[in-house]
């Protein structure tokens, strides 16, 4: 259950990739902040995830490919990494302490922070284009939820609150909204709601898994 984050990047976050693309080409801060790759379009810099030490890392780099570095160096998974240009801060998840939890770091890779801390695994971080909120995935209600919390870690919040599947969310480019993927519905579909959670529309309608 806790690699169900990583294991299906095609299918997840799509709803916005319009707006991204027109982000990055104006050149607005972020961005987006898909499963292993985030833009952050005014740094000018590309953080990524790679398995290339043996174990998942955070890595960042160049519009050309540059200076790779290793960001998280830690021997657990690090992974899904989402990036701020707002704030310059990289949020992703990590197995460091057992469970998978949200945290933050430094664009140079130091204060790593746990900032969701708490005994199930989150997963997912995606951070608000302003940089003071960060959406996640949580399995701490016994399914996984959409979940918000302040980018210091206080106020997390249950966005979804549904007994189905909840994953991958996705902030718009003004912050008002959140595509996620659900299966309330009886399969994946993709779904679109209000940053306080409010008004969830399901924008797909198939029976294949979106
Ligand atoms: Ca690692
Ligand atoms: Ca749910
Ligand atoms: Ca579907």
């Amino acid at each position: 259950m806790r690699n169900k984050g990583t294991t299906s990047p095609s299918r997840i976050r799509l709803a916005f990739v319009v707006t991204v693309l027109s982000v990055m080409v104006t050149g607005v801060a972020l961005c987006i902040s898909r499963s292993n790759v985030a833009f952050a379009a005014t740094q000018l810099k590309i953080v990524f995830q790679s398995f290339r030490d043996g174990n998942r890392e955070i890595y960042l780099m160049n519009p050309d490919g540059s200076d790779q570095t290793n960001l998280s160096n830690n021997p657990a998974a690090d992974q899904d990494p989402s990036i701020s240009s707002a704030s310059s801060k990289i949020a992703f998840d990590s197995t460091r302490d057992d469970r998978f939890q949200i945290y933050v770091m430094d664009a140079d890779g130091s204060n790593q922070i746990n900032l969701s801390n708490n005994l199930a695994d989150d997963i997912s971080p995606s951070f608000s284009p302003d940089g003071s909120k960060i959406a996640f995935v949580s399995f701490r209600d016994g399914n996984s939820e959409i979940y918000v919390m302040n980018s210091d870690g206080s106020g997390q919040i249950d966005l979804s609150n549904n007994s189905a599947s909840d994953f991958d969310p996705s902030f718009s480019h003004d912050g008002s909204k959140i595509a996620f993927r659900s299966a309330r519905d009886g399969n994946d579909e993709i779904y679109v709601m209000n940053a306080d959670g409010s008004s969830p529309i399901r924008l797909t309608n198939n029976s294949a898994l979106d």
